[in-house]
């Protein structure tokens, strides 16, 4: 309890990935558009991007990167259109939370129920984007028939509960969390009900099992305190090592990477290098960076150095293919459930606005909202972030929140660019001014020019769309 709880990159696809990746990418550009087309019809379709691809979300800038930016989700939040929208322009890669894990797939021996994990899924084929299948083996959210078994069934109830969600999932998932959290923090195996059956071989039967289901699915052992190297991380090391010169299917290693402020392990990139080396995917899996409550500015600017830190480190090994946050925004995340006294361990506040490490983000993936206007130099500067806060048919109210870098300022101009069919109709929190097609306005701090470094403003807009055309706009931020 109180502890670190953290995960680790995962391994990626054998021979023919390359080609399987771009069928892949054909497929979900293909629900992408189908998506928009439904939501906007057909005649809207010429210069507008699906969702999640827009060059100013992150998973638009982390594509432009050759990476994904994912989020957890859960089933009860895709009636929350907050949420909804969030999840489905900012992110390109969902996963479940607790949907596909065997609690809710298989509740009794041989008695399956897929509805929610589907329901997720198919949240994802509208917006684009791709699923991480998390988990098939763990030794939580376990259902107690399971854990009762004499260990001589264990093994076939093990196998034949992968083999029938894997294939139940077959050509729709991008990876499976085949094992999840196998290990003790000191580096030994975890002695769970499938250790206790099998010994260790139930990883590599596991990681069998699921490839004869689904050949094309990346599979990875997914765990917590491995991001760092130590005891752990090298334990799992051992064994990715012994399953690869086994000829075990296994593609990558998640990192889920549950930090504490200032507490991302030094060696974190050294260590997905070490394992990208094995010729394995890496992936952050479960991101979130928790503080105590309530969150003060400094503690929210040491977040947005973390997951810059973060995103930097995964950027720098080729081989890492992409970061999850563990959850939309911090009314959604399991912390303060699970870690009292602590939370605001999103990039999203608990009224889903950008926090400065969504803008720190955006910055070390290399999108302009994010990168300030003095160009760096630490003296000054500001980030610009947009969210759309209301959309109804033929308009939407945005908004843009400004943050100061590691200086305070006294003042800021952010531009915010629409599109060609969209035209802004007003706005509040500043003193603006607009083009004359009234596409593109330019927006100056009025009341609201003095910001702490790392402090947080925001100014609002609404838009008339003309065709259709919600999508959203990048925006900038430069100080005198
Ligand atoms: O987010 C999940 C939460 O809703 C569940 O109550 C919890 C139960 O263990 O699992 C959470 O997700 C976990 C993930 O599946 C594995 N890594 C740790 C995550 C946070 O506990």
């Amino acid at each position: 309890m109180g502890k670190p709880h953290g995960s680790q990159p995962s391994g990626s696809q054998p021979s023919g990935g390359k080609r399987l990746r771009e069928v892949r990418l054909r497929v979900r550009l293909t629900a992408g558009l189908a998506a928009l087309v439904t939501a906007i019809g057909l005649g809207a379709l010429s210069g507008a991007t699906p969702a999640g691809a827009a060059g100013t979300t992150l998973a638009g800038l982390a594509s432009a990167r050759g990476r994904y930016f994912g989020t957890e989700l859960t089933q009860d939040l895709l009636s929350d259109s907050t949420v909804t929208a969030i999840a489905g322009t900012q992110f390109n890669m969902v996963t479940p939370g607790n949907e596909m894990k065997w609690d809710t797939t298989e509740p009794s021996n041989g008695s399956y129920n897929f509805a929610p994990g589907d329901a997720i899924v198919s949240f994802a084929q509208q917006h684009g984007m791709e699923v991480r299948g998390h988990n098939l083996v763990w030794y939580s959210q376990l259902p107690s028939w399971v854990s009762s078994l004499p260990t001589s069934q264990v093994q076939a109830a093990m196998e034949s509960h992968i083999t029938t969600e894997v294939s139940h999932y077959k050509g729709e998932v991008y990876s499976w969390d085949v094992v999840n959290e196998p290990f003790n923090d000191d580096g030994s195996y975890r002695a769970d009900a499938f250790y206790n059956a099998m010994g260790s071989g139930y990883i590599a039967d596991a990681l069998r099992t699921a490839h004869a289901a689904d050949p094309n699915a990346k599979l990875y052992i997914n765990d917590y305190n491995i991001e760092g190297e130590g005891a752990k991380s090298d334990a799992l090391y051992a064994l990715v090592q012994s399953l690869i010169s086994q000829g075990v299917p296994i593609n990558g290693v998640g990192f889920e990477s549950h930090f504490i402020v200032g507490q991302v392990p030094a060696t974190m990139q050294a260590n997905m290098r070490r394992f990208a080396a094995l010729g394995l995917d890496v992936a952050v899996t479960e991101l979130d960076d928790r503080m105590p409550l309530p969150a003060t500015s400094a503690d929210l600017a040491q977040q947005a150095t973390d997951y810059a830190t973060v995103v930097d480190d995964c950027l720098a090994v080729s081989r890492c293919v992409g970061i999850s946050q563990w959850g939309v925004g911090d009314a959604d995340s399991w912390i303060p459930g699970a870690f009292s006294g602590y939370g605001a361990a999103t990039m999203y506040d608990s009224g889903y606005q950008p926090k400065p490490a969504y803008n720190a983000v955006v910055a070390a993936l290399g999108g302009t909202g994010g990168g300030g206007g003095t160009g760096g130099g630490g003296t000054g500067g500001c980030t610009a972030a947009y969210t759309e806060t209301q959309q109804w048919s033929g308009g939407f109210n945005g908004q843009v929140t400004v943050t100061a870098g590691s200086s305070a300022i006294t003042s800021w101009t952010s531009t915010v660019t629409m599109g060609g069919g969209q035209v802004i109709s007003a706005s509040w929190n500043g003193n603006a001014t607009w083009n004359t097609a009234g596409n593109v306005m330019t927006m100056k701090s009025s009341y609201n020019g003095s910001l702490a470094a790392g402090a947080s403003t925001t100014f609002g807009f609404t838009v008339q769309t003309s065709n259709g055309d919600y999508a959203a706009p990048p925006v900038t931020c430069t100080t005198p």
